[in-house]
């Protein structure tokens, strides 16, 4: 870890951005516009998150509340947050979203729309109305000259300019990557920012504990399910929340490894490819872990469409090589 914050040396989200783009010579500050747009919000996300039983915003978008109003399910109004938030920046060229079947066209590249943001505006369905930590994930593209502007967006993970997420947790949290190592700031309420906490940040090996939903044990190939066996064998610990931003945070910081495998009822995989399987996929990367599905790394996969799933094993490198051993 090259750095850690300190009440002296105060760094914002915005100023780390302007800092790192000054490195890079020729560097247009068009991230700064991009990055100031999410952090925007996220934050007014993490708000209704936390005032959600409050303000009445949880349960289906069908259901109405007792003053007959009708209920905003939360993952609604963190898409229309994003939504409005992003789609007057300029740079921004195509929006993209688990919410929407059809990714939004909002300028051409020629006006400027040079980026294409994927998102996942609140992930973690089941955990949303309980008070249990959900996120925000993104996913940044660029944006190639010509082709058609539908397939524009169907990028290998590893052309990623940046991906991120934030997690509504105990605190709010917004880890990043440009493609130069992983920032993780955190949201101080106090003064509004997003705060860097851990500049640099390296996902630790050596922490044998694995993160699936072992009740699809069932549904699991015989290679998963000899590696829990053989996991069960050698004392290794079980965590799972079932919000992926959550889990993959745990595994950054503490080590261990991240499975959602293929099952009898998604041969696929559950989780998205676009903007949930490559973002974090980036991430752990970045911090110096590994992440595969199955035979195939995340990141060389070559999206067919939009909402694509796809298995997902990320982690630490012991970690994930441990599955990948049991994998024929
Ligand atoms: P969602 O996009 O409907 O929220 O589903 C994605 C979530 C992930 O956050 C999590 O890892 C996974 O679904 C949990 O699935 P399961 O309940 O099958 O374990
Ligand atoms: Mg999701």
């Amino acid at each position: 870890m090259e750095q850690r914050w300190t009440k002296d040396n105060l760094t914002s989200l915005q100023s780390n951005i302007l800092a790192e783009e000054q490195k890079h010579p020729g560097a247009t500050g068009e991230f700064s516009w991009i990055l100031s747009a999410i952090s925007l919000a996220t934050k007014a996300i993490g708000n209704k998150v936390r005032c959600a039983r409050i303000e009445d915003v949880i349960g289906d978008i069908e259901e109405t509340n007792v003053q007959g109003e009708t209920q905003q399910k939360l993952d609604v109004i963190a898409n229309e947050l994003i939504l409005r938030c992003l789609g007057d920046r300029e740079n921004i060229g195509i929006l993209a979203s688990e919410e929407n079947e059809t990714p939004m066209f909002l300028r051409k590249r020629a006006d400027g729309g040079r980026y294409a943001v994927l998102f996942d505006p609140l992930d973690g369905s089941s955990n949303i109305d309980v008070s249990v930590g959900v996120g925000t994930i993104f996913s940044v593209l660029r944006l190639p000259d010509g082709g058609s502007r539908e397939e524009a967006i169907l990028q290998p993970g590893n052309q990623q300019v940046a991906a991120g997420y934030v997690l509504y947790g105990s605190s709010t949290v917004l880890v990043l990557t440009t493609g130069n190592g992983v920032d993780m700031f955190v949201l101080d309420q106090s003064i509004g920012s997003f705060v860097l906490v851990e500049k640099g940040l390296k996902i630790p090996t050596g922490n044998n504990a694995y993160s699936i939903n072992e009740a699809y044990t069932n549904q699991f190939s015989d290679d998963i399910k000899s590696y829990l066996n053989w996991a069960h064998e050698n004392d290794y610990s079980s965590r799972y929340i079932g919000s992926m931003v959550a889990d993959v945070h745990r595994v950054l910081l503490k080590g261990g490894v991240f499975i959602y495998p293929p099952t009898k009822d998604k041969p696929e995989g559950k989780l998205r490819l676009m903007y949930e399987a490559n973002p974090m996929a980036m991430i752990v990367e970045q911090a110096g872990g590994k992440s595969t599905a199955y035979n195939t790394p995340v990141l060389e996969i070559h999206p067919k469409g939009l909402h694509q799933r796809t298995s997902v094993i990320l982690g630490s490198v012991d970690q994930v090589d441990a599955v990948v051993d049991f994998l024929s």
